[in-house]
């Protein structure tokens, strides 16, 4: 079964959002995996986001990302990395669809509540970049059988 990283960025935990973002998975079916309420360390933003390193953005999205606690989440399901993405929303809010959380929480980029792997590859690279492997929680969601196929 596949499997994405989620964070509520510090935006979303100052917000109040994580009840919100766990509560929309939940309903949409995916099975929760691990979860942890932290601090995000430099070396951990750096390694996160070395895809954007050079770019306008890296530095404030830096001290962004470290300001304040962080919920990091592994969700899992059938093509969980492409569910998430659309419960989401496309990273600027204002093109993101009617309903999804950025829309529905956000209004600009940077503060855009969440993040979500963007492909299956780097949802089991950033899995193994967040967590431990004994921090992921093998269990029966008994409500699958009514949910998957
Ligand atoms: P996403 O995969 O939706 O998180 O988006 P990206 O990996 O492209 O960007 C990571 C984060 O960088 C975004 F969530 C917000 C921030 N960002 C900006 O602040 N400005 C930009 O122009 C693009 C991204």
């Amino acid at each position: 079964m596949e499997r994405t990283l989620v964070l509520v960025k510090p935006d979303g935990v100052q917000r109040g959002l994580i009840g919100e973002v766990i509560s929309r998975l939940e309903r949409r079916g995916l099975k929760l995996t691990a979860a942890k309420f932290m601090m995000v360390s430099l070396d951990l933003a750096k390694a996160h986001y070395a895809e954007h390193v050079g770019k306008g953005f890296y530095e404030p999205l830096l001290k962004f990302i470290t300001s304040g606690p962080v919920m990091a989440m592994v969700w899992e399901g059938p093509n969980a990395v492409a569910a998430v993405r659309q419960t989401m929303g496309k990273t600027n809010a204002l093109e993101a669809a009617p309903g999804t959380l950025r829309h529905d929480f956000a209004l600009q980029t940077r503060f855009n509540i969440t993040h979500a792997s963007d492909c299956p590859e780097n949802g089991i690279k950033e899995i193994d970049l967040w967590f431990k492997p004994e921090e992921l929680v093998e269990w029966q969601h008994d409500l699958d059988k009514w949910i998957l196929e």
